[in-house]
């Protein structure tokens, strides 16, 4: 396409992809997951995972963004014609996590408000208030009545979200992420500094940090390490494709990729050290061990943290900083992933890209309120988990070995990005991209799969799956949304693409 988008300037590309990198991952996911796979130790892991995949997979989507200047599904069928239903199954998957993610925000956004006047205060608890007084939960599969208290934040979310990508690449996405990106590392920063002062910080930063360097033989310890990567650095999302393919044509790949990569981990090593400090401190006020106060997700955010708010000195700021992290790293998170659907509708279906918002946009939006529900948490942690396992991962399984070992296209990739960037790859990045990527994400795929079909007995000696949940709602929700994104893949690269 000749008069495709671009980043106004370097900076604005690298705060967007920081932007989507950073999100509710670094701040919720990456401290308990380092925590329960040995902790200080874990960063062996976890560093090697980042250097010999998140990085190398960072530098070869950039790569293919630049080079074929299209979304994800454009840019693969550039690459060989089959991998082009790959692109479509990554946009797919993306469209599903854009239908719950900004529920969290929406629930952030109540939180930042029910902080002033804590009002979780007046029930029994803090998790008693999120899944009683707020969500009104009712059972898996039981989706009860609409809440207007999710509702209302989810339109306005909705509405931030449309109005940024309404306003195009450079003014819309690149302007937002200037604006949130340095307004979330200062709150962030005061939110640290704050947390490692409190009274206790320092039994928190203990138990964070204390290498359990046993866990270095448990396989299940460099999965996560790899998992956490990918899911941090949005990589087989069809994200940083669609990013990278508006950079202009003099860009840097590497640089820019390493720039991102480290950013994202400082970021996470700071959520960590802030959210295990206030761990330490609420663990000191109630005299407790830091182990029975651990949690990470949904759990972490909205059940322990507004305890942790309740007791600290100038409660409601700290509340408003924290909710307001998360809604911020939260929307430059959906607006990035958004932005595949928007791109790859556009380019297939050869229309304007306001009306790739309307459509595309427009039916996110209306799925997501079937989050807005009683039943709305059952639903949300029942597909994200389902579509983390079974697309993003898998997805990314079949991205990378598709483009090392079916197209073989690496070679013409690493010229690619010779040409244009400061640093030389070398054949470890080959290495990393064609052995260790692929060994480990099959790896991960059969230890996942294997989990998922055994299950666990519980204590009345009953099998029970994927958090217990009820066999019908989890192959609904579960697997059904996760095969579907796969056929929808295939059924969008049935149409032909416009000629121009
Ligand atoms: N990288 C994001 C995070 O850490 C997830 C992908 S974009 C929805 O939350």
């Amino acid at each position: 396409m000749e008069n495709r988008s671009q980043w106004g300037t370097r900076l604005g590309f690298l705060l967007a992809a920081m932007g989507s990198a950073i999100g509710l991952g670094n701040i919720w996911r990456f401290p308990a997951t380092a925590y329960e796979n040995g902790g200080g130790a874990f960063f062996l892991p976890y560093l090697f995972a980042l250097l010999t995949a998140g990085i190398p997979l960072l530098i070869m989507e950039y790569t293919i963004g630049h080079k074929f200047r299209g979304s994800a599904p454009r840019s693969y069928s550039k690459v060989s014609k089959g991998m082009e239903w790959i692109g479509w199954w990554q946009v797919a998957v993306s469209f599903i996590i854009s239908t719950y993610y900004p529920v969290i925000i929406a629930w952030a956004i109540m939180y930042s408000y029910f902080s002033f006047g804590q009002s979780w205060e007046n029930s029994e608890s803090a998790t008693a208030f999120f899944t009683g007084d707020y969500l009104n939960l009712s059972e898996p599969g039981v989706f009860g009545e609409f809440l207007p208290s999710v509702l209302l934040p989810l339109i306005a979310v909705w509405a931030i979200v449309l109005f940024v990508l309404g306003r195009g690449i450079k003014k819309g996405i690149e302007v937002a992420n200037k604006i949130f990106i340095p307004l979330l590392a200062v709150i962030f920063l005061i939110i640290v500094v704050r947390a490692v002062t409190l009274e206790g910080a320092l039994e928190g930063l203990d138990a964070f940090f204390a290498p359990d360097w046993s866990s270095l033989r448990d396989g299940s310890v460099w999965v996560a390490a790899y998992g956490q990567i990918f899911f941090s650095l949005s990589i087989a999302f069809a994200i940083m494709i669609t990013y990278a393919s508006y950079l202009p044509k003099k860009s840097d790949i590497t640089n820019n990729a390493f720039i991102t990569g480290f950013a994202n981990s400082s970021f996470e090593l700071l959520a960590g050290i802030g959210v295990f400090a206030a761990l330490g401190f609420l663990a000191s006020q109630n005299s407790q061990e830091v182990s029975e106060v651990v949690a990470g997700g949904i759990g972490l955010a909205f059940m322990v943290f507004p305890e942790i708010i309740s007791q600290m000195p100038l409660s409601g700021l700290f509340g408003v900083l924290f909710f307001g992290s998360l809604v911020l790293a939260g929307l430059s998170s959906m607006i990035s992933i958004s932005e595949t659907y928007i791109a790859g509708v556009q380019e297939k279906f050869n229309v304007s890209r306001g009306k790739a918002i309307a459509f595309g946009g427009g039916l996110a939006a209306v799925i997501s309120l079937a989050f807005a529900n009683q039943g709305g948490l059952f639903l949300l942690d029942t597909v994200d988990h389902f579509i983390n396992s079974y697309g993003v991962a898998l997805a990314g399984l079949f991205e990378v070995v598709a483009i090392a070992w079916f197209a073989k296209e690496l070679k013409n990739l690493q010229k690619h990005a010779d040409s244009v960037s400061d640093i030389k790859l070398g054949v470890w990045w080959r290495v990393c991209l064609s052995f260790i990527t692929p060994v480990v994400l099959g790896y991960m795929m059969i230890q996942n799969l294997r989990a998922e079909i055994i299950g666990t007995v519980n204590d009345e000696g009953t099998r029970v799956f994927y958090e217990g949940y009820p066999i019908d709602f989890l192959f609904n929700f579960g697997w059904v949304v996760a095969i579907a994104a796969m056929f929808a893949g295939a059924l969008f690269t049935l149409k032909k693409w416009p000629k121009n």
